[in-house]
């Protein structure tokens, strides 16, 4: 059963979900205006990905006999400089994801409620595959280096690495 703290804070995440997938669809859009398509690519994908999380944790909501409610999302900012910035930031906003998901755990376990303790395992896993995949794409790009003329060789990078996703 979960209970009032619990579902709020589960409707906070489920609000952070759509900030997250409407994040990377706008560096998505960011991507695109630079002509780092495989780069749109993994981001617009990635915004999906937010998306399934979204549910995941709505449809939890549902199924222990409560009603999720949906509050004002952010707005991203638009204000993107260069592309390894871009996944710094991306970097730093799944930290953050993770610290929220880390506390939802702990409340979860505090509060003995174990079937969100035991749900929200899922998000742990999760978000320890994204923190690693965006660092991951980082030491990519300080490998490359991020000069223009080898935005080409990192988007095609990014671009495989969606598509292997
Ligand atoms: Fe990127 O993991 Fe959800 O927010």
């Amino acid at each position: 059963m979960l209970n009032q703290e619990m579902i709020e804070k589960l409707n906070t995440q489920i609000n952070l979900e759509f900030f997250s997938s409407n994040l990377y669809l706008q560096m998505s859009a960011w991507a695109t205006g630079q002509g780092l398509d495989g780069c749109a690519a993994f981001f617009k994908a990635h915004a999906n990905e937010e998306m399934q999380h979204m549910q995941r944790i709505f449809d939890y909501v549902l199924e222990s006999g409560k009603t999720p409610v949906l509050g004002r999302i952010e707005a991203p900012t638009t204000d993107f400089s260069d592309i390894r910035t871009v996944f710094a930031q991306t970097l730093e906003h799944e930290k953050a994801v993770t610290q929220a998901i880390n506390e939802l755990v702990e409340l979860a376990f505090n509060q003995k409620d174990f079937a969100s303790f035991q749900f929200l395992q899922w998000f742990v896993s999760e978000q320890h595959e994204e923190e690693a995949l965006f660092q991951g794409i980082i030491d990519k790009i300080d490998l490359i280096g991020d000069d223009r003329k080898n935005l080409f060789f990192i988007d095609r990078e990014v671009a495989k690495i969606a598509a292997s996703h």
